[in-house]
This record gives C-alpha cells, structure tokens and sequence, in this order.
C-alpha cells in the first residue's frame, strides 16, 4: 500500500544494538537465521506501510544491517517458500508446490543437504526453535532442537505458553464465505482478538528468549546456526491486548482498495482468470472490517517486533555480537486488500517480495536499502560464502555476498517465484511478467512498477511488449518437476510431533 508518511514511532524495548565494527571479524561468523511467517512489508524500514510501528526491526536496520528493498520469495506459501530456501533449489526443480507436500516425500528433496545441515557437517552447532521447516519433524538436520517447539515447550512445561489462550469474546474476526479452495491448500478464515496470556507468556516471546538465552553459553568451542521461527503475524491474528493498543481503529488509514483490479487479467478467450475477492475479502468487505483487520495485521506484526527485540538486545549485550550475522526474511508476503484480496497464494507483488535484513559484521554497512534483486533462495549460497564454508554445487540460487560488500554494484536479472505448477513469475527490479503455464493456458501479466508499483494495469497483451517478454522468457524453468506425493507423515513422526506440542496444522 501507498500512504502518507504517519508519525509512528514507539520504543518498546530501550537498549541500543551495538554499533558494528568497521572490520571483518577475525573470528569465524556465527549466524542466527531468523523466520517471521507470513510478514510482508508492513515493516517500518522496508516502508510498506508508514503505519507500522517496528522499532526492533528499524533499529536492527539503522544500526546494523542492510535492508534488502527487492527481495523475493521462491514461492508464496509456506512449504514450498521454505522447502526451495532449505533446499537452495526451486519448487519447479523439486516438485514441492503446496503445503501438503514435504521434503521428505519429493523424490528430487529428499536427499539434498539443507542449509542448516551443511552447516553441521561443515563445523557448525546448529540448533533451533520456532518453525522454520514445514510439517518436518525428522530432517531439519539441528544438533539441538530437533523440532520447532521442542526447545519452547520445555521451558513452557508441556504444552503452556505454547499455545493461544483465545478469549472468544474478543475474538472480532470474520469467517470467510465457503469458496472454492486451491487444490492441495489448506482454508485459511480472518480470525482476530487479544489473548489473555500476557506477552512473557506467549509463544513467540517464548521462541525469542529461547534464543537470547543461548547467547550466554558456549558452543563445544564451534560457532553456532541458529534458527527461530517467529509464527506472528501468521492467522489467526491473535496477540495481546497492548499491541492493539498501538493502533487507535480511528486512526487506521486502510489500503485502497481497486476493484477492477483483476479484469484485465484474462485467459486467451479474453475471459478473466480471477473472480474478484480472494480470501477472506469478501468476508471482510461485507462487514467493512477492513480497519480492524489490517490493525490487527499492524498489532501482530509489532507483536514479533517486541519479541525479536529481546533476541536484538541480547545479541547486542552478548559476546557474539561482533561476529555473528543476521539473516531476517519473511516467507512471502500477504495482500490486505490489495487486488480485492487478503491472503498469500499468488504471483502478484504483494505476495512475491519478502522482508529481508541482513546484518554482516565489517561487510554489509547498516542503514542502507538495496535496490538488487534477490531471491530467499540465494540465502543459502550466500551464508555458505560469507562463512566461508565450500560452495554446494547443489544451489541453484545465486550468492548476493558481493551485493552486501557493494550494494550499488550493476547486479539485477529476472528472479523468480512459483505458485503451483508450472506457474511462474519474474521480476528484474523494474518489471515483473508471470506466466500461467499450469492453470489458464499460458495468460501472461507485465507490470511495469516505474510507472505501476501496485500492478494495476497489466501490458501484456500490448505490441510494444512483446520484446520486453520475450527477453523474460528467456529465464522461465525449462524443467518443471511434477507435484510430488502429497504429505503423508509417518505414525512415528505423528506421534513425535504429538509428544512435542506440535498440533501439525499451521502454515
Ligand atoms: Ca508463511
Ligand atoms: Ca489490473
């Protein structure tokens, strides 16, 4: 969304991130990589939405990292974005496209190092909390913390803390209409509120400390890769009252809404592709309740950002904090509004560019946007190098490490995001084109974002941009592995996710 700049700035947490030293560290980096699921750019520093009130994450960026501006997810739903960055191959090269499937049934995942155990087998300690593999209880390939809340649920006792204690009177959200589902996704309803718990209870919080704590230990002498998966502000929207807090309704500015938006998104008949209101959307529009659902977008968002606070304030008090690298992204995006839309699943901006912020002691200078384009994909290729550790000549994204030493150095060609088979989408930092090869008989968008950043008028069918097309075509996958099997976890892993407190049924 576009707005006018609002006075938002509210610190929830005072201690300062060390300022970085001007040198590469002589000691080896550690890395802490660090998920927020399904947050998009309604983040202060990556200026989606001036409303958002983030001060961790702004503060993290003025002081010590670098704001990826035109970052990009491999694929705009959990699994499939997660599986191509763990994996550091594409959806269209692995055949995991939707959240039913998994990187232990696809044939062409199943045996690729991922990233957290190449750092294993290359001298790293790695441990994690908080999901950051999908619905994959035996291969996320940490020395500790097996999996996600494993690490949480024993400082919570059982399944305390982990869970959210929902108030159903305060629970304002809406139910979304019974509408055809995209094969092999999940339903995904609106739901919104405060919980009781207060915020030292809640399970984000919890994940945060977790690893802020392990900053006060020692690694077997190794240096360590730590993963945490923040799970706000993935639905259901529900976090503390005081977040809400933040964001007086009256004062919320919604997105603007166009709702023909998706009329000039059509098949060769000349027929549109997409019915207007996706998601929960009309749901949503007939209560107008958008005010009330983007603030509790907003609160949930501010809600991680506390929480990541506390890991920041740690790091920066620990004696890690010189040499250890941060990696924060996003796995896609969400629209809220946008597109008459609120959700993921697609290949339009709003769901394809990911909030990523990386933080390299003595390489990347803070308080700089780079406008290079990348892809989550390249986050494995990139740690690899920047720890120096041997290539893998199995990723196939592209490191962005000269981009960090560089950021203004001449870098952009089309990178690319999937949803489903043989549906993909290219941008190159000025165009984005999407080709529907899998689902409406090869109809094809172009936006061009110096003119068009909201992707409202598609080009694609005029004559003038047939070259530009032409030359995006060029960088479609000429492979584009079949669905693989649909998950189906063992009665072992069932019961290991069971015995965890994990329920299995997030995203
Ligand atoms: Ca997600
Ligand atoms: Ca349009």
């Amino acid at each position: 969304m576009k707005l006018l700049p609002v006075l938002a700035a509210l610190s929830l947490t005072s201690a300062a991130i060390a300022q970085t030293s001007p040198d590469k560290p002589t000691k080896p980096y550690n890395v802490l990589f660090i998920a927020v699921d399904d947050m998009n750019d309604w983040v202060g520093c990556l200026g989606g939405n001036p409303q958002a009130i983030t001060p961790n994450m702004d503060r993290l960026a003025k002081q010590r990292a670098m704001v990826m501006n035109k970052a990009y997810c491999a694929s705009t739903v959990c699994c499939p974005s997660r599986s191509a960055l763990l994996t550091g191959k594409r959806a269209a090269s692995t055949g995991i496209y939707g959240n039913r499937q998994n990187i232990k049934n696809a044939p062409k995942a199943k045996d690729v190092v991922t990233l957290p155990e190449y750092f294993s087998k290359n001298g790293y300690f790695t441990l994690s909390a908080g999901k950051i593999f999908h619905k994959h209880p035996s291969a996320t390939g940490m020395d500790e913390g097996q999996w996600a809340f494993q690490q949480v649920a024993s400082i919570g006792g059982g399944n305390k803390g982990m869970l959210w204690e929902e108030s159903p009177s305060s629970v304002l959200g809406v139910k979304s209409q019974d509408e055809p589902q995209e094969k092999g996704e999940e339903k995904e309803t609106a739901r919104w509120g405060a919980c009781k718990a207060p915020v030292e209870e809640t399970k984000d919080y919890l994940a945060c400390k977790w690893a802020a704590d392990q900053l006060q230990r020692d690694f077997d002498g190794k240096p360590f890769f730590l993963a945490l998966g923040v799970s706000k502000p993935h639905l259901p929207w529900i976090v503390p009252q005081q977040f809400f807090d933040l964001y007086p309704l009256d004062k919320i500015i919604p997105t603007e809404i166009f709702r023909d938006d998706l009329d000039d998104i059509v098949r060769k008949d000349g027929k549109p592709i997409f019915k207007s209101s996706i998601g929960s959307f009309a749901a949503i529009d007939k209560a107008n309740l958008h005010k009330q659902a983007q603030r509790a977008y907003l609160a949930n968002i501010s809600y991680a950002d506390h929480c990541l606070g506390v890991l920041f304030d740690a790091l920066a008090k620990s004696k890690y904090a010189e040499n250890t690298i941060i990696m924060l992204w996003g796995d896609h995006g969400w629209h809220l509004g946008e597109k008459t839309k609120y959700g993921k699943t697609d290949l339009w901006e709003e769901s394809d560019r990911v909030p990523l912020i990386v933080s390299v002691p003595g390489v990347a200078k803070p308080d700089v946007k780079c406008d290079g384009v990348v892809n989550l994909l390249d986050m494995y290729p990139t740690l690899v190098e920047l720890c120096g550790l041997p290539a893998n000549p199995e990723n196939e994204g592209r490191s962005f490490a000269p981009l960090l030493k560089n950021p203004t150095m001449e870098w952009n060609h089309p990178t690319l995001t999937t949803y489903q088979y043989k549906n993909h989408s290219l941008t190159d930092g000025r165009y984005r084109y999407t080709w529907y090869g899998g689902k409406a008989d090869g109809a094809e968008e172009l936006y061009d974002h110096s003119t068009d950043p909201m992707e409202r008028k598609n080009l694609a069918a005029n004559p003038e941009s047939k070259e530009i097309i032409a030359g995006f075509q060029k960088y479609l996958p000429t492979q584009n592995e079949p669905d693989s099997p649909n998950n189906k976890l063992s009665a072992a892993d069932k019961k290991k996710m069971r015995s965890e407190g994990k329920k299995g049924d997030e995203e």
